[in-house]
């Protein structure tokens, strides 16, 4: 069997949304024909790079929101909703993990929960030995956001979206490819305003003055800080030199195109 270096394994990061595989205004609802349909192009797309975040959609967020895990231990009443918290997250994981077993991907889930530590919500430590392990012999990791322990707040939240940034710059990944359920990235919330215009693509400085200027409706979406916070955690990936690609993961063989560097619509973000 031939084991490759890392440094002849050039990755590529994909987050799959939670608002691609769930149906974030329901609770615990996903969405079982996008999920196969990502699956079917991952398998078509045969990628030997590749990582796979996920998000929580309608399984981590309303939950973690009812107990409040993203600030932290504060009673009692929260260890059980900590713990939910995280069987939902795994329920889902399972969910995505079978549409990809059952097509023979060789993929591993790996849970944050047992090899990520936060200090105020930020990555302190990450086990990353299996992972790269994993990647040199070909299997697919597939991760998700999670709800984690902290070192100064006793447990917390940890989205995908941080997993992405600091698994590409730990990778010295090719690119991120963001799939979620619009186009790309707007100056609004386009499902709130239909006028509003897609950055088709911004350097590191163009994506700070977004950033910034994102009001409410890129904030409220979850317990995570939806598009802003996003937003905000790409930005040391991008400084790092990955590039990013936002795009429509709903879109039939967008995910298939996205992984094998064919032009698809979203936002594109590099460095310079
Ligand atoms: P999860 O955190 O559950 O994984 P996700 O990663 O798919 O979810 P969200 O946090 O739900 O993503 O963010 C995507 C949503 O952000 C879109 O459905 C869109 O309506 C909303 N949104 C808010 N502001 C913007 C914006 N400026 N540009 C694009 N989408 C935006
Ligand atoms: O959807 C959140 O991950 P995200 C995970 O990537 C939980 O922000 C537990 C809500």
């Amino acid at each position: 069997m031939r084991v490759l270096e890392l440094s002849q394994i050039s990755t590529i990061i994909l987050k799959i949304g939670g608002s691609v595989i769930t149906n974030k205004s329901a609770e615990l609802e996903a969405r079982m024909d996008i999920i196969s349909s990502i699956a079917d192009q991952i398998r078509e797309a045969n990628p030997k790079n590749l990582v796979i975040v996920h998000g929580g959609g309608s399984f981590g967020h309303p939950l973690a929101q009812r107990y409040a895990i993203r600030d932290g231990f504060k009673d009692e009443s929260q260890i059980t909703g900590f713990a939910e918290t995280h069987h939902v997250m795994t329920v889902l994981n399972g969910l995505f993990m079978d549409a990809l077993i059952w097509r023979g991907i060789p993929a591993v889930s790996i849970n944050p929960l047992s090899c990520v530590l936060t200090r105020k919500g930020r990555i302190q430590c990450f086990e990353m030995a299996q992972l790269k392990q994993f990647l040199k012999m070909g299997f697919l990791p597939v991760l998700h956001g999670d709800t984690v322990l902290d070192t100064e707040l006793g447990f917390t939240v940890l989205s995908g979206d941080q997993l992405v940034s600091y698994l590409a710059i730990q990778l010295k990944a090719e690119k991120i490819l963001i799939g979620v359920d619009v186009d790309g990235l707007y100056e609004e919330d386009p499902k709130l305003s239909a006028g509003a215009r897609m950055h088709e693509r911004l350097s590191l400085e163009e994506l700070k003055k977004v950033h910034e200027s994102l009001g409410e409706s890129s904030t409220a979406a979850d317990v995570t800080g939806g598009m802003r916070s996003k937003i905000a955690e790409l930005i040391p990936a991008i400084e790092h030199g990955v590039p990013a690609l936002i795009f429509n993961a709903t879109k039939p063989k967008y995910v298939y195109k996205a992984i094998k560097g064919e032009r698809i619509r979203g936002t594109l973000i590099e460095k310079e």
